[in-house]
């Protein structure tokens, strides 16, 4: 019943079910899998599609003829197992001639050869189907102001964004940009923190039609937000271009849990945002398994995350379908008598408004009956109703 389907959209990037469980203070704890190999163990858990940095497929030293057999290898690796590619990114943050960011490093050396490796990228990424190129710039940013000037950064960085737009366009891809926020780590502050951040600069780009954002739930936890709010707010957009799932406690390093695993309540809302309103893109899985597990606990986690989505998903659909939900949703959303009094700006709307007669102390002591409707969401999820 909760199988993963190829119309269920199921991905997970090269660098989740491959994360060999480094981290700042122990050693990996898995054997490194090839690309090839990655793309078997996704097939096997039923997943629909595999993302990758360019590096997570061709090391960044690789000569020409070696990418190219790499890049023919995983092809046959797709074909085999019927896996897809429908998003592609650059690694921009591990190289330490990133060390001060890539289009806003203050080097304009380390800016042009951000701007190479990210075309190259960008065909390979093409190259094998990709439609969503992500932007995640884990190092654009500063442990202190004193280093870079915040205006001048996002000046560079709106430059390269349209530079990269202009080159997309002129080699005639089908490809759209989605820009990934996250407030902090690896840099002390990382500029645009938010997903709201990230629209509101999106406006400001030439090609701003083709450029969404890639929210991702741990990045707004981190911040202390709400992510379905997020995610809602660039749906209302038009901007949902692509979305990074995963779970994070608040106030944590970047944990980038399986999905729906540390805060299932707010998992539950926002699979339900995104099957309500009808979200059409890849749901796309970037986490990664406890530092603890194999590669049979890797499975467990990729399967997971897949599972949670579809039970979650039932679950909404139980939660539209239940009759005293409905019924109180209902009630919240009733007419009470002023639907008529409110809509777009007119003289006479202006003057009907001020004119009429609005009891505060009427409309401050209703009762809202929220705590029973949470109440009986919270049973649901349970398992009790
Ligand atoms: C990195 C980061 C993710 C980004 C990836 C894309 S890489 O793992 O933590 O949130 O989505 O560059
Ligand atoms: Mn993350
Ligand atoms: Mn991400």
């Amino acid at each position: 019943m909760f199988t993963p389907k190829p119309e269920h959209k199921f991905t997970f990037g090269l660098w989740t079910v491959g994360n060999i469980g480094r981290d700042p203070f122990g050693s990996p704890v898995r054997q490194a899998l090839s690309p090839v190999e990655l793309v078997h163990l996704l097939n096997e858990v039923g997943a629909y599609g595999v993302n990758f940095h360019d590096n997570d497929l061709v090391p960044i030293d690789a000569t020409p003829a070696e990418r190219d057999q790499i890049v023919r290898d995983f092809k046959k690796a797709l074909d085999e197992t019927g896996l897809v590619v429908p998003m592609a990114t650059t690694n921009l943050f591990a190289d330490p001639a990133f060390k001060d960011g890539a289009f806003t490093s203050n080097d304009s050396r380390v800016r042009a050869y951000a701007l190479q490796k990210t075309m190259n990228a960008i065909d390979l990424g093409v190259e094998l189907g990709a439609k969503v190129y992500v932007f995640w710039g884990g190092r654009e940013g500063v442990e202190t102001d004193a280093g870079k000037d915040p205006v001048e950064s996002l000046k560079r960085f709106r430059e390269a964004l349209n530079f990269l737009c202009e080159y997309v366009r002129d080699q005639g891809y089908d490809l759209t940009f989605a820009l990934e926020a996250k407030p902090n780590e690896p840099r002390g502050d990382i500029y645009l923190p938010t997903t709201g951040a990230m629209l509101g600069f999106i406006a400001t780009l030439d090609h701003s039609e083709m450029v969404g954002v890639n929210p991702e739930v741990a990045h707004e936890h981190m911040a202390g937000l709400n992510f379905t709010h997020a995610v809602a707010q660039a749906w209302d957009a038009g901007k949902l271009f692509h979305i990074d799932l995963n779970d994070q406690a608040p106030g944590r390093y970047d944990q980038d849990l399986r999905f729906g695993s540390s805060n299932l309540k707010s998992a539950f809302f926002l699979v339900k945002f995104m099957e309500d309103v009808g979200y059409e893109g890849m749901r796309h899985f970037d986490a990664h398994a406890y530092r603890t597990e194999d590669y049979e606990g890797v499975k467990d986690f990729a399967r997971g995350c897949m599972r949670t989505y579809l039970i979650l998903k039932q679950k909404a659909a139980e939660w539209n379908a239940d009759k005293d939900i409905q019924a109180l949703v209902a009630e919240i959303n009733a007419d009470l008598g002023a639907n008529d009094l409110l809509g777009s700006y007119s003289t006479d709307r202006a003057s009907a408004i001020k004119g009429a007669q609005l009891d505060r102390t009427v409309l401050g002591e209703r009762g809202l009956a929220y705590e029973k409707l949470d109440q009986l969401t919270i049973e649901l999820l349970m398992g009790v109703r």
